[in-house]
């Protein structure tokens, strides 16, 4: 059995696509150890023509950790792990905004992996930007200025209460999930606990306000690096394929799901991997 896989970049910082593996039966160590290094230092992997049903897709996610259990979008039959995103005109998408997944919550997940089930003729592509590049960018005094500041994550800021009053029982299960996932805060520079580099952990999905300074600064800093992440030099562009799978190390990245393809219907499987406390530590890399 082979056990190289191919990994070729798709740009200086972030991405690449991975060939020769087979997503849908149990990895070696050896190739997962490759997975696993490549995703460090690409921070999301792209591969062709892996088509996992919902249990392979859990059981590949459960290699990386413990997985996420999705407070208010719906799974796959008989696998609670696998969120299903389908999306049409009677249910528009609603990631079409810079975000991080689910930072609401203490331990944000470390990382997740997307599989293309159904895909419109055109459209639907997705954006991920690396938060190490977009940190590696900015000046000295402006990060220094960040070091140490922390931001309040809200789950209310993406799940507005007006999406979920379709029928009494999911307008129920969004009130829980809003009271069980209060606000909370997490550094504004995340240090990665593995490679030891530093990451802007501010998204726009779900990040209100930066406790640390005036709502005026707040408003001003944040507006800024909403902006910044935004620069192509920083992210890579995926224009999916059937059966097309990613995986991306959520800690240090963030990403965009273009809505340009209604009326037609589009229909992705994720697994959500569980991650650490976001900490910063200077200097580590
Ligand atoms: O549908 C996509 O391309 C990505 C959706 C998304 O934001 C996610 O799965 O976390
Ligand atoms: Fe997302």
């Amino acid at each position: 059995m082979n056990e190289r896989l191919s990994v070729t970049a798709l740009g200086p910082y972030i991405g690449a696509l991975v060939a020769d593996v087979d997503l849908s039966r149990p990895l070696s160590d050896a190739q997962f150890e490759q997975l696993y290094h490549a995703l460090i230092r690409h921070q999301v992997l792209f591969f062709r023509n892996q088509p996992v049903t919902p249990a392979q897709q859990r059981a590949l996610a459960a290699r990386f950790g413990d997985l996420h259990i999705h407070p208010v979008y719906p799974h796959a039959p008989d696998v609670e792990e696998i969120i299903v995103l389908d999306t049409h005109d009677d249910n528009p998408p609603d990631n079409d905004n810079w975000h991080t997944d689910v930072t609401f919550i203490e331990t944000p997940p470390a990382g997740a992996i997307l599989a293309a089930k159904q895909l419109p003729e055109t459209g639907g592509d997705t954006l991920w930007a690396s938060g190490i590049a977009a940190y590696n960018a900015l000046s000295e005094p402006f990060k220094a200025l960040l070091a140490g500041l922390r931001a309040e994550h809200d789950f209310t800021k993406s799940f507005q209460e007006f999406k979920y009053r379709g029928s009494e029982e999911e307008h129920a299960r969004w009130r829980q999930a809003v009271a069980k996932n209060p606000p909370l805060l997490h550094p504004v520079v995340r240090t990665h606990p593995v490679s030891g580099k530093s990451a802007l952990f501010v998204n726009e999905g779900f990040t209100t306000r930066i406790v640390d300074l005036s709502p005026k600064e707040s408003d001003a800093l944040l507006n800024f690096l909403f902006a910044h992440i935004t620069k192509p030099e920083f992210q890579v562009r995926w224009r999916w394929q059937q059966d097309d799978v990613a995986i991306w190390d959520n800690r240090v990245t963030q990403h965009y799901a273009n809505a340009d393809y209604l009326p037609a219907r589009r229909i992705m499987h994720r697994a959500t991997i569980l991650g650490d406390k976001p900490f910063y530590q200077p200097g580590r890399a």
